[in-house]
């Protein structure tokens, strides 16, 4: 894990050297919030895409002086971030890229385009059907047209192929360090394994590829001793529901910290984004837009509806990961999330697992609350044992 604290302890430094060198090789720099942001797309302009900063609490009373204060947390962080200028990823970024997914995100990137150039990409809200795929097609066509014009690059059939690729690789070795969290006992700490999804979306591409890998290598020799970070009869967790961006920590070091083992967060910050590659089905330009369609249109998010495959995904997960119970966590005022809990919580008790739900935001001022209830669902979790 050495590389990746290192990391966290530079996120602010090196890698901000990093971007500023590359910018000043006459490179873009390009930030998104949403994974539905197509990086490979970005890449394949010789651009690099970075995730912006929206996981801290301290940004969100600026951003309040501004926005409705019933409005998700996340939002109002990177909001704030801006308005602070204190996020040096926003502040390297040569333009964002938005999404109509949430109705306060889409609202508020009117806004942040008052402070950076914002390019908002409109999202079908119901991408599995053969009409949202071909708008989502039209949207990633631009997307691409966008991208050339930013950096003066066009995106060529062998340049998408090589990024499709690139990002591919990445996604492998984080469902491949994934999957190692699925034995039991775990051979890495849920605290981890979150920091190390949440450091995918800011690092270099290949070198964090590479470093994953390095790590996997260590781990399997660790599953092959049976060694693990808790118990073999700690309760295995699965965290659900909105994504957990840099420096949002809460639940899992609470969980943790009472003797939970987090074994797998279904989340943007997690398997929705890494389940799925490109898989190209033809050679032409044409044909690997259609494959990066294909992907996208399959993130579960609740955002959209109806969205049976974020419940599918959800059982098949509880089965593959052999865990005791599910955390439902949301953020507060995110209404997809929150309803969406109704039918998750449904099928997990057709499968007959608990759920607690926690609906939270970054201020640590619950923390004491949210223990006490996570230990009473371990205590549930122990006695159906
Ligand atoms: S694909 S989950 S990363 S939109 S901002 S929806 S928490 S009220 S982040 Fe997301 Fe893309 Fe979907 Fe994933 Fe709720 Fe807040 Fe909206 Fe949020």
């Amino acid at each position: 894990m050495d590389y990746f604290d290192f990391v966290v302890s530079e996120v602010h430094g090196l890698r901000i050297e990093e971007l500023a060198k590359l910018r000043s090789a006459g490179k873009k720099v390009v930030g998104a919030f949403c994974i539905y942001a197509p990086e490979e797309i970005a890449y394949a302009a010789d651009a690099t895409m970075v995730g912006l900063c929206a996981g801290a609490d301290f940004s969100v009373p600026d951003a309040e002086a501004v926005l409705p204060r019933n409005l998700c947390p996340l939002i109002k962080s990177f909001y704030g971030f801006k308005i602070n200028r204190t996020c040096p990823y926003f502040q390297s970024s040569d333009l964002v890229v938005g999404e109509t997914t949430c109705d306060g995100k889409k609202k508020v990137y009117e806004l942040l385009n008052e402070l950076v150039p914002t390019y908002v990409l409109e999202v079908p809200h119901k991408p599995d059907t053969a009409q949202g795929k071909a708008f989502w097609f039209k949207e990633l066509e631009a997307f691409k047209t966008e991208m050339e014009k930013l950096t003066g690059n066009e995106i060529t059939t062998k340049k998408l192929k090589e990024a499709i690729g690139l990002i591919n690789n990445k996604r492998r070795a984080l469902k491949r360090l994934s999957d190692l969290r699925a034995k039991s006992p775990s051979p890495i700490s849920g605290l981890d394994g979150l920091l190390i999804d949440q450091i995918s979306f800011m690092d270099d591409v290949k070198r964090f590829t590479a470093k994953v890998n390095e790590l996997c290598d260590e781990l399997d020799q660790r599953v092959r001793k049976g060694e693990g970070v808790a118990s073999k009869d700690a309760s295995r967790l699965m965290i659900s529901g909105c994504p957990m961006a840099v420096p949002n920590w809460k639940v899992h070091s609470i969980a943790e910290s009472v003797g939970a083992s987090i074994v797998v967060e279904e989340s943007c910050v997690g398997t929705r984004y890494f389940t799925d590659l490109v898989e190209p089905k033809g050679e032409s330009l044409n044909d690997l837009l259609w494959a990066i369609d294909e992907k996208y249109s399959k993130i579960p998010c609740a955002c959209f509806t109806p969205n049976q495959r974020r419940i599918e995904s959800i059982t098949q997960l509880s089965k593959q990961f052999n865990v005791d119970g599910v955390i439902y966590y949301t953020l507060q005022n995110c209404h997809d999330y929150n309803v969406e809990g109704v039918k998750v919580e449904r099928a997990l008790k057709a499968q007959d697992l608990p759920m607690l739900k926690i609906e939270t935001d970054y201020a640590m001022g619950d923390s004491e609350q949210i223990k006490t209830r996570i230990q009473a669902f371990l205590e549930i979790i122990e006695e159906k044992r």
